[in-house]
């Protein structure tokens, strides 16, 4: 049970109880007790690198390969975490009431495997199952591919007794086996059972030097292919800011905004916060960190702090 003050916890629930339409906003908090590490906290690094500095068209131009192996590890971590309790929790919501949307900045994934009803999730940084053409000029795209690997150079080995700290004199889909296989068996040693503790980060693993020829090329136009997720400077799916913005200009009123593990810091997804204030929704926070409430007066009408794992399944049922 969660700790809250029951008349806090009552408020809450009978303006639930009452609000017709809902909006949600959904962050890597989320996902954290998933296992899946969040972006700007603990974890919010990939070997040297900021993680937040990876996810950009910069990036991928500099390094395609370093880049791939980014995403091809978190893929892999996706895949092994299973949804909890909360997004199953917003699943039900979503059930129950039509008039519910979520807008997800994950691309992990969880979501939808909770059985999110789709028309009710919007994801607006694609996903890391989604996969398109880096060229501007082909649209070439195939979505929900959860194949892994997408090629074999990106592939990562079941977790074995094999310890094999020095890739450095492999190549390709050689070192890429060996660098997982190394870092899997690190993982079991030291007894982690949450997958952000596998150590991609460890300096020591050194990481392969992938060449082109080793990572996805377009069926269409045979440049190289890339995540389809979102990153820094682009644009947001259009059709998926559609649909949002068509939903948030046909409500009279919207009655409630949950604020869900969400620093609230990239834009336009946290716009949508005061979007719905406007349209004079009552919010609620969900969220570890008491400094991560939307600034502003009268902009945090619940905050409810810990674990949304734990809080959701209590507070939405
Ligand atoms: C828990 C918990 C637990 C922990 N329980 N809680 C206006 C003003 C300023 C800047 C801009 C602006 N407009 C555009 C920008 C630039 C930029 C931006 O916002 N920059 C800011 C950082 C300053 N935005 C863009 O570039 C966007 N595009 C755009 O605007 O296009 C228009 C345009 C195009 C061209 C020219 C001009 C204009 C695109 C943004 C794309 C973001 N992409 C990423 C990567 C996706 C792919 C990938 O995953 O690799 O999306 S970045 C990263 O941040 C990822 C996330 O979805 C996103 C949000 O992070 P999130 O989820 O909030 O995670 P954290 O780590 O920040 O927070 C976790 C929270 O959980 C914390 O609060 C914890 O306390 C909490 N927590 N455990 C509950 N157990
Ligand atoms: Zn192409």
């Amino acid at each position: 049970t969660v700790l809250f003050p029951p008349s806090y916890l009552e408020s809450f629930s009978t303006h639930l109880k009452g609000s017709t339409r809902i909006i949600a906003l959904l962050g890597a908090g989320l996902s954290a007790s998933s296992g899946l590490p969040t972006f700007r906290g603990a974890g919010g690094m990939w070997r040297s690198y900021d993680a937040t500095e990876l996810a950009t068209p910069e990036a991928f131009e500099v390094d395609p390969g370093l880049v791939w192996q980014f995403y091809g590890y978190r893929r892999h971590m996706a895949l092994k975490a299973q949804p909890n309790r909360a997004h199953y929790a917003l699943a039900e919501l979503a059930k129950r009431n039509k008039h519910f949307i979520t807008l997800s900045q994950n691309v992990d994934g969880l979501s939808p495997r909770a059985n999110h009803p789709s028309e009710q999730l919007h994801l607006l940084h694609g996903s890391l199952f989604d996969i398109k053409c880096s060229s501007n000029t082909c649209t070439y795209s195939r979505k929900d591919d959860f194949t892994e690997p997408i090629v074999p150079a990106l592939a990562i080995p079941k977790a074995g007794p094999q310890l094999e700290p020095s890739v450095n004199d492999k190549t390709g889909e050689e070192a890429t086996k060996a660098l997982y296989a190394a870092m899997e068996s690190k993982q079991s040693e030291r007894q982690h059972d949450r997958v952000n503790e596998l150590d991609i980060s460890d300096e020591r693993v050194p990481i392969p030097d992938l060449s082109d020829e080793d990572l996805p090329h377009c069926p269409q136009c045979n440049e190289l292919l890339r995540p389809g997720v979102v990153w820094f400077g682009e644009m947001l799916p259009e059709d998926t800011i559609d649909a949002v913005d068509e939903w948030i200009c046909s409500s009279p009123q919207i009655d409630l905004m949950l604020v869900i593990g969400t620093s609230a810091r990239v834009w336009p997804a946290a716009s949508y916060i005061a979007k719905a204030r406007a349209k004079g929704a009552q919010i609620a926070v969900i969220n570890m960190d008491p400094n991560d409430t939307p600034p502003g007066q009268d902009m945090c009408h619940w905050f409810f702090q810990g674990d949304a794992g734990i809080i959701l399944p209590e507070i939405l049922k």
